[in-house]
């Protein structure tokens, strides 16, 4: 095991007995939802895990040391302190200066990847941003996933990013894309975007097939699973047209760039929403974690 990192006991002893496991991201809480939502929704996504026989494993940067499985003082903090929002290039800076941070779906995934564990849940993935051409703007969980073996459970990405182009990307990193049920890619509150997807599988069990055989070819990129938000939980198509487009004329007009771009979207679309926006982001975590749980029992079951 890497000494850097620190496994919690339950985490350490799940995997060493091959029972499922499944990463949880940081960011989602620090800087993704509201205070103090946030903190009741870490605790909820971790034991509806536990209520199916899955391990969580959620993942942050504590005064230096990577976590692997937090405690509840750990998730209380993640939720409560003003954490730095931490990508891959964060976690060195972090260790050697004992900060913490929370950890973007890109750190989460590689430490995850690092303490063995291959399934992973979170909200939306990062993606290429509008006017990224301009900008450079690219998450950097999408360079993370083409090196990083790890299945990631999304609904996708949110329309306020390029979703076309962060689908060409990934198929640039050579990132396998599924949908679960459905070949119409997801933009996270709504069900559907503008974007087909050429392959769609319909079980838990069919995405470990599809991880074994990755497995089998010598492939060491992430897995990316869409899942759509269930129809009687999506937001309503014209309040979200709305004030998505109401947030991104905001964001233009204030300058906000770079890293802060995301959590200033999320939060400004769940004030312009009245918080709708905020239940259907619960809803689709939820749900999210949940495929994830059967993907990682089912990926546990093969030994
Ligand atoms: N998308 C969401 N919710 C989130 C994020 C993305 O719908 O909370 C967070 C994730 O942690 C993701 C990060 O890894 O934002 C991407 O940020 P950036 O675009 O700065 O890479
Ligand atoms: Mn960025």
């Amino acid at each position: 095991m890497n000494p850097a990192l620190h496994l919690s006991d339950e985490v350490a002893e799940a995997l060493f007995a091959g029972r499922p496991v499944v990463a949880l991201e940081s960011t989602i809480i620090s800087h993704g939802l509201p205070r103090p939502r946030n903190h009741a929704a870490a605790i909820e996504f971790e034991e509806l895990l536990r209520s199916t026989g899955v391990t969580p494993a959620t993942i942050a940067v504590l005064d230096g040391v990577p976590r692997i499985g937090l405690d509840a003082e750990g998730v209380r903090r993640i939720a409560e302190e003003d954490l730095a929002k931490a990508s891959v290039r964060d976690l060195p800076i972090l260790a050697a200066r004992g900060a913490s941070g929370a950890t973007t779906v890109a750190a989460t995934a590689h430490l995850a990847a690092k303490a063995g564990i291959r399934v992973f849940a979170t909200g939306g993935l990062g993606g290429v941003h509008r006017g990224a051409s301009e900008t450079f703007d690219e998450s950097a969980d999408l360079s993370t996933l083409a090196v990083t073996p790890i299945t990631v459970v999304s609904a996708g990405v949110k329309s306020v990013l390029d979703i076309a182009a962060t689908l060409e990307r990934l198929e640039t990193y050579s990132v396998p894309v599924v949908g679960l049920g459905t070949t119409v890619f997801p933009s996270f509150w709504l069900r559907e975007s503008a974007f087909t997807l050429d392959w769609a599988v319909d079980t838990a069990e069919q995405v470990a097939d599809v991880m074994a055989a990755h497995d089998a070819l010598g492939h060491t990129q992430g897995i990316v699973v869409a899942n759509p938000i269930p129809a009687d939980q999506a937001w309503d198509r014209e309040e979200h047209d709305r004030v998505l487009s109401t947030a991104i004329g905001e964001a233009e007009a204030q300058g906000i760039r770079g890293k802060a771009v995301t959590p200033f979207l999320l939060g400004r679309i769940v004030e312009l929403s009245d918080g709708r926006s905020l239940e259907v982001n619960l809803d689709l975590a939820r749900n999210n974690v949940r495929v994830a749980g059967r993907i990682a029992a089912a990926w546990a079951a093969r030994g």
